[in-house]
């Protein structure tokens, strides 16, 4: 008997209610960050959202010391309260991790190449250690641009899915993959190309790696500070919004009056083949003046990469209310259901789609959307980083007469590059294909209808 029903079923005078019950039962997170970026991104979202879902499973890998110690004294001088640098010294002392040796330096090859040396030694064990059951989510995120992170973290996905440790197996992965900036150098555009595509589908028989990757781009984000708050955008401001996205996806599974849950969300996707989504954020909304429409066109001019929202097969849909607002006007589950529809039929192409509403304590009048597009047309999105990666394998190919280079200590060869864009380039095809026949579609509407 599952847990709900022995709960129901019992005939204690206490008995737990079906609602306290899903509160407590609610979706579980892990988030492990590998490398620098990630490492930042991670350890804000720690000390800055209290979040029972997380708790603290939370893991700061990194192939080099000195940068985790960095990103946490960094934190450290801007905390806002003794609570902040608690949390910061708890991480220090017992969420991070040190794999591999001195840094990737931006050679993807060699994150990957620490992280399949230590994973049984060094890896394993302390992500067990986090408390992991089948079921739950795990957040894996990695700054694309580097090598650290972007080397292991889809090796890491993939020997949770298919190594032999039973506990870190059946869980859902959600990978986290962020962009550099559109002016950073040829290398690390060349590293996001195969860290996307190796997220997408990795191994020997290019299996399904992560089940949902969600793409952040720096310079796209960037670009939404200055336009929306005029300031000129740090990591830390970039950052925060990532964090905000991400206390949004995850809420459901704590708060939330309908049951749909990131578990939900991934089902579908990877049926289709088509399991890329970025996050579209309209924040601090407030409630007498701002219609539930205003935010999700906001939120779809912010999306956090350069995309067109028309292309996107799937809409997810993600309202955060004040707990006194729920269940009041438009703030219904029936309300945001039908609002989101006519708003989908206009804005975007495909029409599946889920809504939750989840709630806060906050005091304010204000609501948050997150809205997860997924399944749109990747070539705004990889436009520059697809050219630098031409020219750098242009360059490779030359280096190493169709065999392999050495850099640092690993040996990259020629096969695996273009067996990673082959991969990356079919993914890219098919979403273009599925995208087209919905556009078709539309148009054999429209004509019905004259
Ligand atoms: N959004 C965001 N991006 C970051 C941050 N720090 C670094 N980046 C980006 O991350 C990329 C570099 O990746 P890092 O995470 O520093 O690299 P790493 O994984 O530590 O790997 P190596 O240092 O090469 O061993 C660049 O494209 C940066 O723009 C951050 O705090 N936030
Ligand atoms: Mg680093």
């Amino acid at each position: 008997m599952s847990q709900l029903e022995d709960n129901y079923n019992s005939t204690s005078p206490r008995t737990e209610t079906i609602e306290e019950s899903a509160e407590r039962q609610f979706t579980r997170w892990i988030i492990l960050a590998s490398g620098e970026g990630a490492g930042r991104v991670a350890s804000l979202y720690f000390t800055k959202m209290k979040n029972e879902a997380i708790s603290n499973r939370i893991l700061l890998m990194n192939s080099n010391r000195a940068d985790i110690i960095n990103t946490l004294i960094e934190l450290e001088k801007k905390a806002v309260s003794e609570e902040e640098r608690a949390l910061i010294g708890q991480i220090r002392q017992r969420n991070t991790l040190l794999f591999g040796g001195g840094g990737a330096g931006n050679v993807y090859k060699e994150g990957e190449e620490y992280a399949r040396k230590d994973f049984e030694n060094k890896i394993r064990r302390p992500i067990e250690a986090l408390g992991t059951a089948a079921g739950d989510v795990v957040l894996d995120i990695a700054a694309l641009g580097g090598g650290t992170g972007n080397g292991s973290i889809p090796y890491i996905i993939h020997q949770m899915k298919h190594g032999t440790s039973v506990s870190l197996q059946n869980h859902i992965h959600v990978a986290l993959a962020i962009f550099p900036y559109s002016t950073e150098m040829p290398q690390r555009q060349f590293n996001a190309i195969c860290g996307l595509s190796r997220l997408l589908k990795y191994g020997d028989d290019s299996k399904q790696n992560a089940d949902m990757v969600l793409i952040v781009d720096n310079s796209k984000v960037a670009e939404n500070i200055e336009l929306n708050e005029g300031i000129e955008p740090k990591y830390y401001d970039i950052n925060r919004k990532i964090i905000k996205a991400v206390d949004l996806m995850v809420a459901p599974g704590r708060r939330s009056k309908g049951v749909i849950d990131i578990k939900d969300y991934v089902k579908f996707p990877s049926l289709m083949n088509l399991y890329h989504f970025t996050p579209c954020v309209s924040t601090d909304n407030d409630i007498n003046f701002i219609e539930l429409e205003m935010a999700l066109d906001e939120a779809a001019n912010n999306s956090f990469v350069k995309m067109d929202p028309k292309t996107a097969v799937i809409g997810y849909l993600i309202v955060s209310v004040p707990e006194k607002h729920l269940n009041k006007g438009d703030f219904t589950e029936d309300r945001i259901n039908t609002i989101f529809n006519e708003w989908k039929k206009e804005n975007i192409i495909g029409k599946m789609g889920m809504v939750s509403l989840t709630y806060t304590k906050s005091k304010k009048d204000t609501f948050d959307v997150l809205l997860l597009l997924g399944g749109f047309n990747l070539k705004p999105t990889l436009e520059r980083p697809w050219q630098e990666f031409k020219s750098l394998k242009k360059i490779l190919m030359m280096a190493s007469d169709g065999g392999h280079v050495e850099l640092d200590h690993v040996k990259l060869s020629v096969e695996e590059i273009e067996r990673i864009e082959g991969i990356l380039k079919n993914y890219i095809d098919h979403t273009k294909k599925v995208v087209d026949s919905f556009m078709d579609e539309e148009d054999e509407f429209e004509e019905d209808e004259e």
